[in-house]
């Protein structure tokens, strides 16, 4: 397969609204991020993602966005963007643009003009239902809870909204608008963005009249036409959000001979924790099992036909030390357990901002602490539904999306150094000992322990082009599999656990990368693995495995 520049960057995500802010008002800005360019390359990635900076009346924090061609005032202005974009480029670092064209905002133009008059010609930008029996259209339902059609008194009909009522749903089946998104993506292409993260991209396909939400049926023929249409020119990183993805689904999108996109995010890790056949909400206890089946199908189906992002965090996920880790003692090992296991197989690794620092989640005390629109939401229903008070906090406290968004923990000043005014959402209390500067000056901390696997990356071909193969599926405590390349093995073991575990495999492993000290040459045949131990060894086979 070609090898394009993206295979072996690793992507850092970053939040604006969360993480530095410039001026003062609470509120993180492209200034900030512009402030921390040398931190980012310190860390050694080369790509930035951005959460939208794009005009929103922040329903959902930017994700419902009223005018694609100019940035949200309160973080900046396009100059800056410019000048970001630039700094960037000389650094050797591509920016990509988060892409949120399923739905606008209600206060794009587009929707005022749409909803001004059933003959208005922006009508068919957006999707209109008359309603049906005194109620909505069909029975479908928002991701954001309730009804996903509003009555709209002004012509009398219901519009379709998949999330928050303030983000009414574009008609992808209307070649003007379909226009429309190529003009605006290929403006920013023009910028020297280096892609695109499409935001709830399996949607665009939909057929509400039949009750179809994702994977629609048109939903590959029009990524085709966008491929084609915009970034298919360049030499772009393109990433769809795919939440209900199959293996075979990831290769209809990233198949290269396909010419959709590079890669999408599938969630089906992140899913283990909810009750089969339930909502979300309801949580199941996490089984190492499970995960080990679920990645390995993944680095398996796509090899050859696709390509796998790896995650483990983002702005609408819990943070992963306090979900697969810890966030009690064993902090520090636990996190970079994690990030062995995930930097270790084969696609393109991605960092959530704080990520490096294994952040934590927040220590909530009320449901009326989240300020998330779908927190809200979620509370809300399930209060009317006679769910004690303590059974929400519990579940929002798990998974609410809050906890990824506190503001980046740059220090120990106020603050956590991320403002010098009042932040918009308050800061985790454990920044006084979780920061960067912290990790900084600690030549054994989380962050450096990330900087060592992203060189790793650039600089091991194994890596990013050898073979997966999964040791001791069944071990509920033992996470081992097997990169093979060119004659070569590596071992990536990781124990999930604060107990001890013992793992054998036939040979003797020379560290590459440890979260503990390792001898000179390890002999794999009885190991005991400490609390959340994790190595990476070069393994020289024994004599009998031969
Ligand atoms: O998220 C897609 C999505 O399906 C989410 O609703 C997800 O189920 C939920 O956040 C999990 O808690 C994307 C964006 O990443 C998210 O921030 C937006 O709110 C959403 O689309 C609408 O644009
Ligand atoms: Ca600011």
């Amino acid at each position: 397969m070609e090898q394009n520049w993206w295979k072996n960057s690793v992507v850092y995500q970053i939040y604006p609204r969360s993480f530095c802010d410039s001026n003062g008002d609470g509120v993180g800005d492209l200034n900030g991020i512009r402030s921390k360019l040398w931190y980012l390359e310190q860390l050694g990635v080369d790509v930035l993602w951005l959460s939208p900076v794009y005009c929103s009346p922040n329903a959902d924090n930017g994700y419902d966005i009223s005018d694609y061609y100019n940035i949200q005032p309160e973080y900046g202005t396009m100059e800056d963007m410019k000048q970001l974009l630039d700094q960037c480029n000389q650094r050797g670092m591509r920016v990509i643009m988060d892409l949120v064209v399923n739905h606008t905002s209600d206060e794009h133009t587009w929707f005022q003009q749409s909803r001004s008059s059933k003959t208005n010609p922006y009508r068919d930008f957006y999707i209109w239902r008359p309603g049906k029996d005194g109620g909505p259209p069909n029975d479908l339902s928002s991701n954001f809870g309730g009804s996903a059609w509003e009555y709209d008194p002004e012509t009398q009909e219901y519009y379709l909204h998949f999330y928050g009522k303030k983000q009414p749903d574009l008609n992808w089946s209307n070649p003007r608008l379909r226009q429309e998104i190529w003009k605006m993506m290929n403006f920013w292409i023009d910028l020297g963005i280096g892609g695109f993260r499409m935001d709830v991209i399996d949607l665009i396909g939909k057929d509400p009249d039949q009750g179809i939400r994702e994977n629609g049926p048109k939903l590959h023929e029009y990524l085709q036409e966008m491929n084609r249409e915009t970034f298919g020119k360049h030499d772009l990183l393109t990433v769809g959000e795919c939440w209900g993805a199959t293996p075979d689904i990831g290769r209809l999108y990233s198949d290269p001979d396909r010419h959709e996109l590079s890669m999408i995010f599938q969630f089906e890790q992140i899913q283990l924790d909810k009750q089969p056949g339930g909502h979300r909400w309801d949580l199941k206890p996490l089984e190492l099992p499970d995960l080990k089946a679920v990645f390995t199908k993944w680095q398996k189906e796509l090899d050859g036909h696709g390509w796998n992002s790896l995650f483990w965090s983002n702005h609408d996920l819990p943070r992963i030390v306090s979900r697969w880790g810890t966030d009690g003692a064993y902090r520090v090992e636990s996190a970079k357990m994690l990030a062995t296991v995930l930097h270790g197989m084969k696609g393109t690794p991605y960092i959530y901002q704080g990520e490096e620092l294994g952040m934590t989640n927040m220590p909530f005390a009320s449901p009326d602490d989240f300020t998330d629109i779908e927190s809200r939401n979620i509370c809300r229903e399930r209060r009317a539904a006679g769910f004690s008070e303590e059974e929400i906090l519990t579940s929002l406290r798990a998974k609410a999306r809050d906890n990824a968004r506190t503001p980046m923990q740059w220090s120990q000043e106020p603050q956590a150094g991320f403002t010098t005014g009042t932040p918009w959402f308050p800061v985790n209390p454990n920044y006084t000992h979780i920061n960067a500067q912290q990790a900084l000056d600690d030549p054994d901390s989380i962050f450096y322990y990330y900087q060592k696997l992203v060189a790793l990356r650039k600089h091991a071909p194994i890596l990013t082009q050898g073979s997966y193969e999964l040791l001791c599926p069944q071990d509920p405590d033992v996470y081992a599999y097997l990169r093979r390349w060119q004659g070569e093995t590596w071992l990536i073991l990781c124990n999930f656990h604060q107990t001890t575990a013992s793992f054998s495999y036939p040979g003797q492993g020379k560290a590459i990368l440890s979260n503990y000290s390792q001898p000179e040459l390890r002999d794999l045949t009885h190991v005991s693995l400490r609390p959340y131990e994790a190595a990476i060894y070069q393994i020289q086979e024994s004599e009998e495995s031969l």
